[in-house]
C-alpha cells in the first residue's frame, strides 16, 4: 500500500495542552507520525510519497472563509497582544449570548474553539495544510486507480467543523478527501470514523447531504469527548436525514462488541452502494490508550482491517487519533496489513 507522508507535520509541535486542570505536554505529539512511519518502513508497506500542493481552494469548499483566515492569522494575532504562552481560548459564546464575531483575537478563539485543550502554536497554519496536501494526494492516487493508500495525517482532522477547530484537529482532512472525491465524479462516498471519538466536525460539514454517508464508531458522548455531539439519534437533517450513523460505545468495550457495530456499520456501506470509502483511522481504541476507555488489542487491528477490504471499494486511509505512543506504529499498521492479506 502507498503511503502519503510529509515531515511538515513537524510544525505542529505545541507545548501545552490544557488537561485534568494542568497544561501539559500535548498527547498529539511529533512523535506519533513518526512511530507509524518508523513501522511503516519496517514491515515495507509499500513506496513512501510526499504531497503535491493543491492550493487553499480544496479547503474553502469545505470550511468556512473566515474561519479559515482565522486559522491563517491567529498565532501571529495572539502574539501581538504580549501574551506569553500559547493561544487558548477563555470565553466563549455560550446560550443566548451574542453570536456576532468580535475583533480582538481573544473573542475570536472563543467564537471559533470547541474546545479549550488545543493551543494555536507557531506553525499550526502550516502544518494543519500540509496534512490536508497529505490527504489529497492519497485521494488523487486512488481516483487515479490505486485500490487502497494510507494518508499519514498530522496534525488530524475529524474535530473541525466547517468553523470550529479543538479536539487537536484544525482542518478536516479527511472531509476535504471526501469532497475531493465528489469534485472527481464520484456519486456516493462512504466516510467511516472507526478513531475512539466521534467526528463531530465530519458530521458536522455533512450533516444535511446524501452523497457523503457518514458513520462512527465512538465512545458514548455521556461519557467522552467532545460530548456534545455523537449520539445515536443525530441521523442527518433534510437532504441528509438517513445519511449519518452513529454507534455510540460505553466503557470497557472490547473487540466483540465493537466489531459488532463495525458489521452493522459496513452493511450500510454496502446497501448505500458506495463508489469509495474513506477511512478516518485513529487508534486510540487501544486498550491501553491514555485519554480513552474502549479495549481493543493489537490482533483486533488486523481483523478490523480484513472486514474493512471485505467490501471491495477504493479506499483512502486517513490519519486521525492515537495516543499509546509506543504502540500506535504496529496497532495503526496493522489496519493497513489486516486490510492488504485480506
Ligand atoms: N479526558 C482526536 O483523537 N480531550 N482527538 C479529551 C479526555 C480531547 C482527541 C479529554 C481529545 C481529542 C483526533
Ligand atoms: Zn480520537
Amino acid at each position: 500500500m502507498l503511503t502519503i507522508y510529509s515531515d511538515s507535520h513537524l510544525l505542529r509541535d505545541s507545548k501545552t495542552e490544557l488537561f485534568g486542570g494542568q497544561l501539559v505536554y500535548p498527547h498529539e505529539r511529533p512523535t506519533r507520525a513518526a512511530y507509524i512511519l518508523e513501522r511503516v518502513k519496517a514491515v515495507k508497506l509499500g513506496d513512501i510519497q510526499a504531497p503535491r500542493d493543491y492550493g487553499l481552494e480544496p479547503v474553502y469548499k469545505v470550511h468556512d472563509d473566515g474561519f479559515v483566515k482565522f486559522l491563517e492569522t491567529a498565532w501571529e494575532e495572539w502574539q501581538k497582544t504580549g501574551y506569553k504562552g500559547e493561544a487558548i481560548p477563555t470565553c466563549w459564546p455560550a446560550r443566548r449570548m451574542a453570536m456576532k464575531i468580535p475583533d480582538h483575537i481573544e473573542g475570536k478563539l472563543g467564537y471559533y474553539a470547541l474546545a479549550a485543550e488545543t493551543s494555536i502554536s507557531a506553525g499550526t497554519w502550516e502544518a494543519s495544510l500540509a496534512a490536508v496536501n497529505v490527504a489529497l494526494t492519497g485521494a488523487e492516487s486512488v481516483s487515479a486507480g490505486e485500490r487502497a493508500v494510507f494518508s499519514l495525517c498530522r496534525p488530524p482532522g475529524h474535530h473541525a467543523a466547517r468553523d470550529m477547530y479543538g479536539g487537536y484537529c484544525f482542518l478536516n482532512n479527511a472531509a476535504i478527501a471526501a469532497q475531493y472525491f465528489i469534485d472527481q465524479g464520484a456519486g456516493r462516498v462512504a466516510l467511516l470514523d472507526v478513531d475512539f471519538h466521534h467526528g463531530n466536525g465530519t458530521q458536522d460539514i455533512f450533516y444535511e447531504r446524501q452523497d457523503v454517508l457518514y458513520l462512527s464508531l465512538h465512545g458514548d458522548p455521556r461519557d467522552a469527548f467532545p460530548h456534545f455531539s455523537g449520539y445515536a439519534d443525530e441521523t442527518g437533517l433534510g437532504d441528509g436525514e438517513g445519511y449519518n450513523f452513529n454507534y455510540p460505545m460505553r466503557p470497557g468495550t472490547a473487540y466483540d462488541q465493537w466489531g459488532a457495530s463495525l458489521q452493522i456499520a459496513l452493511n450500510n456501506i454496502k446497501q448505500f452502494s458506495a463508489d469509495v470509502l474513506v477511512v478516518s483511522l485513529g487508534v486510540d481504541t487501544f486498550v491501553t490508550d491514555p485519554i480513552s476507555f474502549f479495549k481493543l488489542k493489537s490482533d483486533d487491528y488486523l481483523t478490523c482491517g480484513g472486514a474493512l477490504a471485505g467490501l471491495s471499494l477504493p479506499t483512502l486511509f486517513v490519519m486521525e487519533g492515537g495516543y499509546d505512543i509506543d504502540e500506535i506504529g504496529l496497532n495503526t499498521v496493522n489496519v493497513l496489513q489486516g486490510f492488504e492479506q485480506a
